[in-house]
């Protein structure tokens, strides 16, 4: 980690229907409110290949109002963060709605922005960091070894996660084409370097190395406006269409 703050674009995905357990718990505590699942991300350039979003089965997640029409699901964390960067209303103050189990959120179906498949579903992940970020990833198998690798492991065993096949059921999708590892440089890099599970943190934590400088410095872009761009030039330039569209903002810790 470097010494200065990290700059993150905070993915605003909107629930469209809350898994049953969730629904049960939350829907009266809402005023009415939408409700949207804040990923942080170092890669909003990926956001067209995102397949689900992962949270964390250990971590404790809050609802939090924006205002009278919205409400974000992020740990307190993130969301007292959020409050001093000015995301919430009134600037500094944390009114939290409610909260819940990272297990209850899994199956609920949410909004991908600019996703090529526009609707998604949370599934579970071992390693996320309550720590670090919103506790909310997006899930872009192509191009982070982290998750290609979770979602191999829940497809492979669906049961044991306890998942409906169903939620794990979109494939990666290319969106960067890199010199070394083609346009699914995630899946190479894990294959690479034979990790077998989600377990494997310390390749893991080599693999994002690699995928992360690979497709930064030598990376093109494959979909979307700036097809043909290079990945370093198009990041800047998708991060500010998103907080244009309101699908996003600026995040940092
Ligand atoms: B990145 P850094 Cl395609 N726990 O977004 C574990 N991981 C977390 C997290 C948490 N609480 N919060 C965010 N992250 C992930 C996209 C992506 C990311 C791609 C490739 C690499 C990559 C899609 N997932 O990250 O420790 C998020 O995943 C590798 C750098 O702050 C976030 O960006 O450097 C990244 O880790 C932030 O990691």
């Amino acid at each position: 980690e470097g010494l200065g703050p990290q700059e993150y674009t905070a993915i605003k995905m909107k629930v469209l229907e809350w898994s049953d357990a969730a629904k049960a718990e939350l829907e009266s505590k809402l005023g009415g409110r939408d409700v949207f699942l804040v990923a942080a991300t170092l890669r909003p350039e990926t956001m067209y290949g995102q397949t689900n979003c992962f949270v964390g089965t250990a971590i404790k997640y809050g609802v939090f109002a924006v205002n009278d029409k919205e409400a974000y699901l992020c740990t307190y964390r993130a969301a007292r963060n959020m409050a001093f960067q000015g995301a919430l209303t009134p600037r500094g103050e944390v009114k939290q709605l409610t909260e819940i189990d990272g297990t209850k959120i899994v199956g609920t179906r949410i909004k991908a922005p600019f996703a090529i498949n526009p609707e998604v579903y949370v599934l579970p992940m071992d390693n996320v960091l309550p720590t670090k970020g919103t506790g909310v990833v997006t899930s872009v198998p192509s191009d982070s070894p982290d998750d290609f690798q979770t979602l191999t492991d829940l497809r492979k065993k669906p049961e044991f996660y306890k998942i409906k096949a169903e939620w794990a059921a979109i494939d990666p999708v290319p969106v960067i084409s890199t010199p070394t590892y083609g346009d699914m440089t995630a899946p190479a890099i894990v294959k690479q370097l034979k990790i077998q599970s989600q377990k494997d943190t310390k390749q893991l934590a080599e693999a994002k190395e690699i995928a992360y400088k690979e497709g930064f410095y030598n990376g093109t872009m494959l979909v979307g406006e700036f097809k043909g761009e290079a990945v370093a030039d198009a990041k800047q330039k998708v991060r500010e269409q998103m907080i244009a569209a309101n699908d996003a903002f600026a995040y940092a810790e």
